[in-house]
């Protein structure tokens, strides 16, 4: 009953019903770090560790369970357990590990909408949110465009217009914690059984609103730096919190750089306007750098696609596009060569035309 509430589906069920034979207890995962957990359990909660099998054989650390997941735990004393294995994740926020390898960083699992949370003070800043986006339609969980402190904006209609300019079919919804303003439709996105992640900068808000959602308060919060509006980084653990009745919260820390695990297709998806422009380049493969007839550079021009989009579109494309080319070379190599096929019947085009 409980793991119902907290999201345990048919499909949670018919995945751990192997495991359920073999004596073992079906938990989420509210905590993850390093390799150790805090789980909860249909009757309480348990800390638990990896099992050797999974820490060694896991397809790297992004196999290993995080925040959100569904796993198979073997009870080894009172509130002390093994996690044995990791159900097939539904959806999973991700980004790119920092450094030079190629490495998914899973921040949750199974999450059914992300609250995108942006601050109208200093950090309001839409390429960032396009970056969201795109994290967003690459996790399969629903954005939320969240903007808040809605009481430190002058011209509030103004911002959310700009906003949901950009938001494509993201709903964008103005709130405060202040004034409560707004904090009914952000709650209406809390379904039984649904699982809500937080995401943004340090200092927006995200532990207050998870707070202010949870009716008590959970997560500690802190005063973001005076001049820049930047946080503190307070929150320092994803934590998967149960909601009362049904649902849970995943509150997060503020993230410092958001790599970008997602592929072309999901800039694609963020930017529709320019892919939509992209489908009457006289080439099929046109990669929009010049080439003749190439309709997105002519939608720029005119003013249709907005420059600074533009370009933000060509960063995050490319950014994608490098990582597609880390996880998958033959298919880089594939894109490579077709480059070349489209440069040179450009470059043949404007010799002729000359
Ligand atoms: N004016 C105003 N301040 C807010 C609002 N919501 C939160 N704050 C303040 O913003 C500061 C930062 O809030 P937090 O909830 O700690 O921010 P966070 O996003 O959790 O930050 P990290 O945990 O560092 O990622 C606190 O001082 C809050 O009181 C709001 O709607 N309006
Ligand atoms: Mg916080
Ligand atoms: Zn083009």
């Amino acid at each position: 009953m409980f793991l119902e509430r907290l999201g345990a589906d048919g499909s949670v069920f018919g995945a751990f019903s192997p495991y359920a034979e073999q004596k073992l207890m079906l938990a989420r995962v509210a905590i993850a770090q390093r390799d150790l957990y805090y789980l909860y359990l249909e009757d309480g909660s348990a800390h638990a560790e990896p099992s050797g099998k999974l820490y060694y054989h896991a397809a790297g650390r992004g196999a290993l369970p995080v925040t959100g997941d569904w796993v198979a735990a073997r009870m080894v004393g009172p509130e002390q357990a093994v996690v044995e294995a990791v159900l097939p994740r539904r959806t999973c926020l991700s980004r790119r590990a920092a450094g030079t390898r190629d490495d998914e960083q899973p921040l949750a699992a199974n999450v059914d909408v992300v609250f995108l949370v942006c601050g109208l003070d200093g950090d309001f800043n839409l390429r960032r949110l396009e970056r969201y986006l795109a994290l967003a339609d690459a996790s399969g969980a629903a954005p939320v465009v969240v903007l808040n402190k809605a009481d430190l904006c002058g011209d509030l209609a103004a911002q959310v217009a700009e906003t949901e300019a950009i938001a494509r079919s993201a709903p964008v919804v103005a709130a405060s914690t202040m004034d409560g303003h707004g904090l009914d439709a952000l709650g209406g996105f809390l379904r039984p059984g649904a699982t809500v992640a937080l995401l943004g900068s340090s200092g927006v808000g995200k532990s207050t609103i998870a707070n202010r959602l949870l009716g008590e308060e959970r997560f500690r919060t802190a005063e973001v730096r005076m001049g820049d509006s930047r946080g503190r980084h307070t929150t320092v653990r994803r934590e998967l919190m149960p909601l009362p009745g049904s649902g849970a919260l995943i509150d997060t820390p503020g993230l410092r750089e958001l790599q970008l695990w997602a592929g072309p297709e999901n800039v694609e998806a963020v930017f529709d306007e320019i892919a939509a422009a992209a489908a009457n380049c006289r080439f099929r493969d046109c990669s929009h750098s010049g080439e003749p007839g190439c309709a997105v550079a002519a939608a720029v021009e005119g003013g249709q696609v907005d420059a600074d989009r533009w370009a933000s579109f060509q960063k995050l494309r490319a950014e994608a596009e490098w990582h597609e080319t880390l996880a998958d070379p033959l298919a880089a190599l594939e894109r490579k060569r077709k480059w070349k096929a489209i440069h040179k019947a450009a470059k043949a085009f404007n010799k002729s035309r000359r």
